[in-house]
């Protein structure tokens, strides 16, 4: 299976999130894409290749212009005010009005970073639309190259970030962008498999009312877990999109006996739904000694993961989402991409 890779995600380094109480060190760091290519590669999945460049129409075809634009501005506006470190809100903009728009820096930075864990800073515009030509190269590679499964190492991660904000280390919803670009390809019906820790709530709100991006998400239940606000089994999509949105929310503690049921639902819908492509959010914060979330998955569990996923004998475009245990991540993301590509019938 090729890797889509791309050094360009290191000019992505915060030093700082918000934490409870305190600012605390940025757990989305660099290291994390290293460690998954190098133990992929040890793996013996690969080749390893480099993101060709879509520029930016695919982004906007998923992405708000005015959000997009403030992103590429953000940090420079930060800077021309005088601020130290990176741009990270102060308030919400828990009730926007289209017609009242912010134009001091600290407005559009309240009114589109939703938490204090999408800081922006110096490259992180870059690097975030590098992670999308990531994503867009691993869809070409499926759509117009002959492969059947793609890894696209994606840093930042993209499934919390909306069709107008940023946030929980996400800036340009990388798996949305792929999904709309294969629909756009002739494509008729894409499912998205989300299985980082968090609700893909950004994944969510952009295919809310549409039923040719079919999404389903396994993750910690809101209520008491990141992002606290969407996630609930009863979102299950509005309009056209009725029935295509599926949430399996989980209590902390779950490990894979539970979790493994929910996957095999959800493959089971997948399979029901009968999509062109399958996009494959994968985070490895499920790992149960990830150091922000809370399921008890074991290494072993991931090559599992990755051969019932490869049994639905779908082409796949696997996109990197979270993971925190930095010296398990990449051997989590091996077994799984492993597991898919002992599996895979092609
Ligand atoms: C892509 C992704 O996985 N984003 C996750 C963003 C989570 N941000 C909030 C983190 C809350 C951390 N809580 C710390 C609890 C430590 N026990
Ligand atoms: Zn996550």
């Amino acid at each position: 299976m090729k890797i889509i890779y791309d050094d360009g995600h290191r000019r992505h380094a915060p030093p700082v999130e918000l934490g409870p109480g305190s600012f605390i060190a940025h757990f989305e760091t660099p290291d994390r894409a290293d460690l998954v290519l190098k133990m992929t590669t040890e793996a013996g999945l690969g080749p390893v290749m480099k993101p060709e460049d879509f520029g930016i129409d695919p982004v906007l075809r998923v992405h708000d212009k005015g959000y997009f634009r403030f992103l590429e501005d953000a940090y420079r506006l930060w800077k021309d005010e005088g601020y130290e470190g990176p741009a990270i809100p102060f308030g919400s903009a828990f009730k926007r009005n289209p017609e009242r728009h912010p134009t001091s820096i600290n407005g559009l930075v309240c009114h589109y970073i939703i938490d204090g864990a999408a800081p922006i800073d110096d490259g992180t515009y870059e690097a975030a639309l590098q992670a999308a030509n990531v994503a867009m190269t691993g869809l070409d590679l499926i759509l117009n190259k002959g492969e059947s499964s793609a890894f696209s190492l994606c840093r930042p991660p993209g499934h919390h970030a909306g069709p107008d904000y940023c946030g929980g280390y996400c800036y340009l919803n990388n798996a949305a962008i792929a999904a709309q670009a294969a629909l756009d390809h002739g494509l008729g019906k894409i499912a998205v498999l989300d299985i980082d820790y968090h609700h893909g709530n950004g994944t969510q709100e952009i295919f809310w009312e549409r039923d040719d991006v079919f999404f389903l998400s396994i993750h910690g239940e809101p209520g008491v877990e990141y992002p606290y606000f969407t996630g609930y089994a009863d979102e299950t999509g509005e309009g056209k999109g009725e029935g295509f949105n599926v949430n399996y929310p989980l209590p902390h503690g779950t490990g894979f006996d539970v979790w493994g049921e929910k996957l095999d639902d959800a493959l089971g819908k997948i399979a029901g739904y009968g999509p062109d492509l399958l996009i494959v959010s994968l985070g490895v914060d499920t790992f149960k000694e990830d150091p922000i979330s809370e399921f008890k998955l074991d290494s072993p569990d991931y090559r599992i993961i990755g051969q019932r996923i490869a049994a639905l004998n779908k082409k796949t475009l696997f996109i990197m989402e979270g993971g925190y245990a930095v010296d398990a991540i990449g051997t989590n993301v091996a077994n799984l991409l492993s597991g898919f590509s002992e599996s895979a019938q092609n």
